[in-house]
């Protein structure tokens, strides 16, 4: 594609850590423009979705944070991904927490039959209200997109699911919850852990992946949340886990995407400057993205 619309989600609301509101500014600050202006004919910085600061509410019912402007949101989010795609332009968003993916994948599902997901994160993201250990809705879009959790979230743009769990593929999980653990062989989930990572080396992973996706599907989201990378390489997360995805190897992991041509929407979640260093985390995220986008070596 030629065109790329950049949408800032500065939602903060699906977790307790303050900063990573302020995640857009910081990629954006690390020099996106600059970096993918090279490989697209244009590209159009839509600015953010204003989110503003409100207070904090429990849901009294569910006990989720936050769960009617998350939902609320996730719906202004969601309007703009799907003009963006309607308008034949490649939409990335940058975030916020990872709640922000229930919002951009009701934008994008609507535009294939068949929409695959790569979820590259050292979490699952499959929890609801009844598994969370932490009632943070960061913890579930995942599962939210596949229908699975409170309807208010699973029901964003009024209708469900929005990838079918043999659609999904998850990379770089290292922390998976229970109840994940039990969803994940329920629904028969293509999980490669970092034991898989280490095993069969990043490479195969990605063949595997790709094969796996490209005969079933016809669209494939990326939903990179930065954790997905060791914290050496990626501090600036709210949940870090030691023994993560190399720098290297998540540029092979992108590159290879390029090369498939099968990557039809992204986003890259869980920037929090306020927790890193140098802003390396932010910088990191513009480095993957030009990989992603077709950015040469030699
Ligand atoms: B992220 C957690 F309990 N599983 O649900 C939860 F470990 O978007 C963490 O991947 C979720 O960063 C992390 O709260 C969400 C926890
Ligand atoms: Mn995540
Ligand atoms: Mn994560
Ligand atoms: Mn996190």
């Amino acid at each position: 594609m030629k065109k790329l619309s950049i949408i800032g989600m500065p939602m903060d609301l699906g977790q307790m850590r303050r900063g990573v509101d302020m995640g857009p500014s910081a990629i954006r600050y690390a020099g996106i423009n600059e970096r993918l202006k090279p490989l697209f004919e244009e590209i159009h910085d839509m600015g953010d979705i204003p989110i503003g600061r409100p207070e904090v509410v429990i849901d009294k019912e569910s006990n989720l944070r936050n769960l009617d402007l998350v939902a609320e949101k996730s719906t202004l989010l969601a309007e703009k991904v799907d003009e963006v795609i309607q308008s034949g332009s490649f939409p990335l968003v940058l975030g916020g927490d990872h709640s922000i993916a229930i919002g951009t994948l009701a934008g994008v599902s609507k535009h294939y039959k068949n929409l695959g997901v790569i979820w590259y994160d050292a979490h699952g993201d499959l929890n609801t209200a009844e598994t969370s250990p932490s009632g943070n809705i960061h913890g579930m879009p995942l599962a939210a997109s596949l229908g699975i959790g409170h309807p208010s979230l699973t029901n964003i743009a009024g209708y469900a699911p929005k990838a079918k769990p043999e659609n999904v593929v998850i990379i770089g999980a290292r922390s998976l919850d229970d109840g994940e653990k039990i969803l994940i062989k329920e629904k028969g989930i293509k999980v490669y852990s970092m034991h898989e990572i280490d095993r069969l080396g990043m490479a195969k992973v990605m063949e595997e992946t790709i094969a796996y996706l490209k005969e079933k599907t016809d669209g494939v989201h990326l939903s990179l949340d930065l954790d997905g990378l060791d914290p050496n390489d990626a501090p600036g997360v709210g949940t870090p886990v030691m023994g993560g995805i190399s720098y290297r190897e998540s540029h092979l992991a992108m590159e290879m995407l390029e090369e498939s041509k099968m990557i039809t929407s992204a986003e890259f979640v869980e920037v929090n400057p306020i927790l890193d260093e140098k802003n390396k985390t932010a910088r990191a995220a513009v480095e993957l993205m030009g990989s992603l986008f077709g950015e040469k070596l030699i």
